[in-house]
């Protein structure tokens, strides 16, 4: 039996193109980010946070552990990814490309940067899930990637501006697209 000599090279071209082919016919990677939180100064309060854009939604979930057992704690993406002071204070204030107000995640109008507070269990660990419509990954004017992510010491009323009066920064982290 005598073979052409571009049998195999046209084979080989045409496995390419069906590989190819696939790659093109999967979905792309959902846009992702995570935010490795670290304590500040004098604090023991770390955590992991992922954002995941899917559609219109932003699923932000995390886990963080070192709070006082069974605390509340206002937790909000500031505007500066910026840890570098210490105490948290060089992230800045809320996130707020809307020129919004202040005030319970959710609800609409309030800071792009408003999370859901974050709720300690008897261990000191908050374990947290959320889809936010107003905060994106990847791509738009509320973009997260870049910026801070902040614990706070206390409790967030929703109400103070322009931060809910949460208190000092217990955790800082810079989020980062992956
Ligand atoms: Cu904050
Ligand atoms: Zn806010």
């Amino acid at each position: 039996m005598h073979h052409s000599p571009t049998a195999l090279p046209v084979l080989a071209a045409g496995l390419a193109a069906l590989l190819l082919a696939g790659c093109a016919s999967n979905t792309p990677a959902p846009p992702r980010a995570v935010a490795e939180l670290q304590p500040t100064r004098g604090s023991t309060v770390s955590g992991m946070v992922e954002f995941v854009q899917q559609g219109d939604v932003m699923h932000v979930s995390g886990t963080i552990r070192g709070l006082p057992p069974n605390s509340e704690h206002g937790f909000h993406i500031h505007e500066k990814g910026d840890c570098s002071s210490g105490d948290g204070m060089s992230a800045g204030g809320h996130f707020n490309p809307m020129a919004a107000m202040h005030g319970r995640f959710g609800q609409p109008g309030v800071h792009a940067g408003d999370l859901p507070s974050l709720h300690a269990d008897a261990n000191g660990v908050a374990t947290f899930s959320a889809d936010d419509r107003i905060a994106a990954v990847g791509s738009g004017p509320a973009d997260v990637i870049g910026r801070g992510l902040i614990v706070h010491r206390d409790p967030d009323d929703y109400v103070s501006q322009p931060a809910g009066n949460s208190g000092p920064r217990l955790a800082c982290a810079v989020i980062t697209r992956r």
